[in-house]
């Protein structure tokens, strides 16, 4: 009799307790006030694991036929495909799409896109999502995070299966250097948030961009950063990083591997976290210290990326400029910025 009224309390409470967790989850998206602590560290990040579903992976690439890696055989490419801390500098003929395909597509992958449109552009939106539509991870889930002053101006571009577009309302600010400079703040509380139980990785572009040839896999990465296209053949002592010492972005002459767009990065949701948060206390000391980075956000970045190495480089076949002819070396054109002035006419 005693253990009957016992294990009633038990299951009462188990009951109890189930639906005050599900009253939790359920109401926590309504609250007016977010609960996330977003300036620290997600335990839930951490806790997260990419899992292969069965034995799918093993069939595919046991029956998958592909060329023999060759020790001794020339360079497929004249880039280079490899940097001094060893991290893929990833371009045509370094990698083999299908291959790539099959190790990718059975862990399910989200992959989170953030852009923002604000004010003037988003004028850029639908052409910039149409394109993404066409080459940005075909065949993965994609989930697009569009930030804008201005949602009743987003397109509906029709977006294809396991593809879905959130738009996310932001305050428009008067001043352009304070829209980029926010752009960090606010994907980190975007993460904080919602996106890193709703993607695996997440990459952050520019908007007044297009992508024109494939962008898959193989940028997936935990941290990535794109070689701009202006200084891809240029010393390290003329890259445009913020030289003066006040700033925290400050680069020495004698520093600096690569110099990364800033219309470009992105990774594992957790290490973005982190890269995106980490920019966004440096840019608040820099504000603390009445200094604004010569780039801004771009040189902030490039600080970071000196002391904490991508994982992964793309060449600047991901990150192009339509105003600058195609060089030889440079196989494939995959995500470009517009002309402005054109693509306003166009638009
Ligand atoms: C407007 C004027 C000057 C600088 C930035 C803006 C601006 C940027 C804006 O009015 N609205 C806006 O949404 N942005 C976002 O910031 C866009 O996503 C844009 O791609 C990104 C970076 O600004 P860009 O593209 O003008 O910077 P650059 O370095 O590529 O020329
Ligand atoms: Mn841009």
């Amino acid at each position: 009799m005693r253990y009957t009224k016992l294990g009633l309390g038990l299951v009462s409470c188990l009951f109890v307790g189930v639906g005050l967790w599900a009253l939790w989850i359920f109401s926590e998206n309504w609250l007016p006030v977010s609960y996330v602590s977003y300036y620290l560290p997600c335990p839930e990040i951490f806790n997260m694991k990419l899992q292969y579903k069965g034995e799918k992976t093993f069939q595919a690439m046991t029956q998958l036929h592909y060329p023999q890696p060759k020790l001794l055989e020339q360079r497929p490419t004249k880039l280079l495909t490899l940097t001094p801390w060893l991290a893929p500098i990833i371009s045509e003929g370094t990698f083999d799409p299908t291959l790539l395909h099959s190790i990718y597509q059975p862990l399910n992958l989200t992959i989170g896109l953030t852009v923002f449109a604000v004010g003037r552009y988003v004028h850029f939106i639908q052409h910039f999502l149409e394109s993404a539509e066409a080459f940005f991870m075909q065949g993965y889930l994609v989930h697009y995070y569009v930030f804008t002053d201005n949602p009743a101006a987003i397109p509906r571009v029709p977006l294809g299966p396991g593809r879905l577009l959130s738009v996310i309302p932001i305050l428009g600010y008067p001043r352009w250097e304070e829209i980029s400079m926010r752009r960090m703040e606010t994907i980190s509380q975007l993460i904080a948030k919602r996106a890193h139980h709703e993607v695996n990785y997440l990459f952050c572009l520019d908007v007044d961009m297009v992508f024109r040839n494939s962008w898959g896999p193989e940028t997936l990465g935990d941290m990535v950063a794109a070689i701009h296209p202006g200084y891809y053949a240029v010393p390290r002592q003329q890259f445009p990083y913020e030289r003066r010492r006040v700033s925290t972005a400050f680069v020495d002459d004698n520093e600096g591997d690569f110099y990364y767009g800033g219309a470009v990065f992105g990774g594992r949701v957790a290490k973005v976290y982190e890269f995106t948060s980490g920019c966004h206390m440096a840019i608040l000391t820099d504000k603390a210290n009445g200094i604004m980075a010569a780039w801004q956000e771009e040189s902030h970045l490039n600080r970071r990326f000196i002391t904490h190495k991508p994982s992964k480089v793309l060449s600047p076949e991901y990150l192009w400029d339509d105003r600058k002819p195609q060089p030889p070396t440079l196989k494939l054109i995959r995500f470009s910025t517009l002309d402005k002035e054109t693509s306003w006419l166009r638009g």
